[in-house]
């Protein structure tokens, strides 16, 4: 059984992972308005995988026989000024979400509740994936120019960003 103090730290991180999912659903929202259509779909998607995050911590909290809580989440930050700072934004709020995940890990070893530390390492893994992905995607901006980018290859990228698979 999880103890009470593993349990809200799972709950806590199913918030984390809500927060995400609305993280990456707002700077959806911005990069469609900015007219980054494709962007914008690599964000929803990502937002999907986010809440399924926080799904499958729900159902380890219920497999266990424990109480999964729906807590409030915090409102996403403010837009992005550019598609920049968007990834660069995405690509910390990841690094933030990997050290929330080593915190669990942590607490796994110590209660030496090695059921959750098997659990948690589906997301230590996860986030090298995730981390990479926030990386590429930066770079990908670079090579386009950066900030000083055309509207040309601003189009491309968008264009192919949009057709990239989730796994890249
Ligand atoms: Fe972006 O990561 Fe969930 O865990």
């Amino acid at each position: 059984r999880l103890s009470a103090a593993m349990q809200s730290a799972l709950i806590s991180q199913m918030t984390k992972e809500l927060h995400a999912s609305q993280i990456y659903l707002s700077y959806g929202i911005w990069a469609d308005t900015q007219g980054y259509g494709g962007i914008a779909n690599l964000l929803f998607r990502h937002s999907g995988e986010e809440r399924d995050h926080m799904i499958k911590i729900m159902e380890y909290i219920l497999q266990r026989g424990g109480r999964p809580v729906v807590e409030a989440i915090p409102a996403p930050p403010q837009d992005p000024v550019n598609i920049t700072e968007c990834f660069n934004k995405v690509f910390q709020h990841e690094v933030d979400n990997t050290t929330a995940i080593y915190k669990l890990v942590d607490l796994s070893f110590e209660e030496k509740d090695w059921a959750t530390w098997n659990f948690a390492q589906w997301f230590v893994k996860e986030q090298i994936e995730e981390e990479k992905l926030a990386l590429d995607l930066i770079d990908k901006v670079k090579i386009a120019g950066g900030d000083r980018a055309s509207d040309e290859s601003l189009f491309s990228l968008d264009e192919a960003l949009g057709k990239m698979s989730d796994s890249e």
